[in-house]
């Protein structure tokens, strides 16, 4: 991927996306796949992970990754806005279900895996915990990263200590969702054709059972850290849900993962 330095991209018009660079940040994969799906143009522009990315944040007011920056709107940051700034761009095809019940269990399911307390908010917390637990976290210099992490998502002992239950919770939720469908025939997380939860679904599963190394090339010790389950939630774990992802990536999204 050419980024683009958020210096050069504020002067361009058109649809710019600050995306965490050299990894595969989930929020970031999910924002690139909605408008890959929907084949809309985009500069790539960088953003570092954990760094002050002060260039950014003069342009945006914003530090993190994903931004949607178009035209000379107001910068889009959420998972949700991005989305409804992608169905604004193009509605072919819709990712959001027309149908009012499956609209709402399609956002639902979104938010449980991607907003705050769901499930990659959660393992981000787990990934920080042996980082940020050790007697000198306030302090360690090599800890930097990890406490600007820490601080802007909310880790806390006590956070890191239900982070565990709350992964489990929501992806049973995303099981018993996708059995069902396959009961009712259905190829989808809800209703009959691709929506946005199962782009969601696919790009966040990086967080539970990353791609392989010739699909992902992230750094190994980022795999290890992504794929570190705890033995009960690695033990419940529902392969289907690791076939939905596989099928998701292989009919719809890029292969390999370009970061
Ligand atoms: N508000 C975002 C979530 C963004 C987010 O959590 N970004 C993280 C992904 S780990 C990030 O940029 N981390 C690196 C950093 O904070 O520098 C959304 O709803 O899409």
């Amino acid at each position: 991927m050419d980024y683009v330095e958020p210096e050069e991209a504020r002067a361009l018009p058109g649809l710019r996306l600050a995306l965490t660079t050299g990894v595969p940040g989930p929020w970031s994969e999910a924002a690139k796949s909605i408008f890959h799906v929907k084949k809309i143009e985009y500069v790539p522009v960088r953003q570092t992970a954990a760094e002050a990315n002060e260039a950014l944040v003069a342009w945006t007011g914003h530090r993190n990754a994903p931004q949607a920056l178009y035209d000379d709107e107001p910068p889009r940051i959420g998972w949700e806005e991005i989305l409804m700034l992608a169905e604004r761009l193009s509605s072919e095809p819709s990712l959001i279900p027309s149908e009012p019940r499956d609209r709402a269990l399609m956002f639902g399911l979104s938010h449980e895996i991607a907003s705050e307390d769901g499930l990659a908010w959660n393992r981000r917390h787990q990934l920080l915990s042996p980082l940020l637990s050790v007697p000198d976290a306030a302090t360690n210099p090599a800890l930097a990263g990890s406490r600007v992490l820490g601080e802007n998502y909310g880790w806390s002992s006590e956070a890191a200590a239900r982070a565990d239950e709350r992964v489990r919770q929501v992806l049973a939720l995303l099981s018993d969702q996708l059995a069902a469908q396959k009961e009712a025939g259905r190829d989808y997380l809800v209703g009959d054709s691709l929506s946005a939860v199962d782009v969601y679904w696919a790009t966040f599963c990086a967080l539970i059972r990353p791609l392989p190394p010739e699909l992902n090339p992230m750094p190994e010790f980022l795999r290890a850290a992504y794929a570190g389950l705890s033995q009960e939630t690695a033990a419940g774990l529902d392969e289907a849900l690791i076939t939905h992802r596989d099928f998701i990536y292989e009919k719809h999204l890029e292969l390999p993962l370009d970061f």
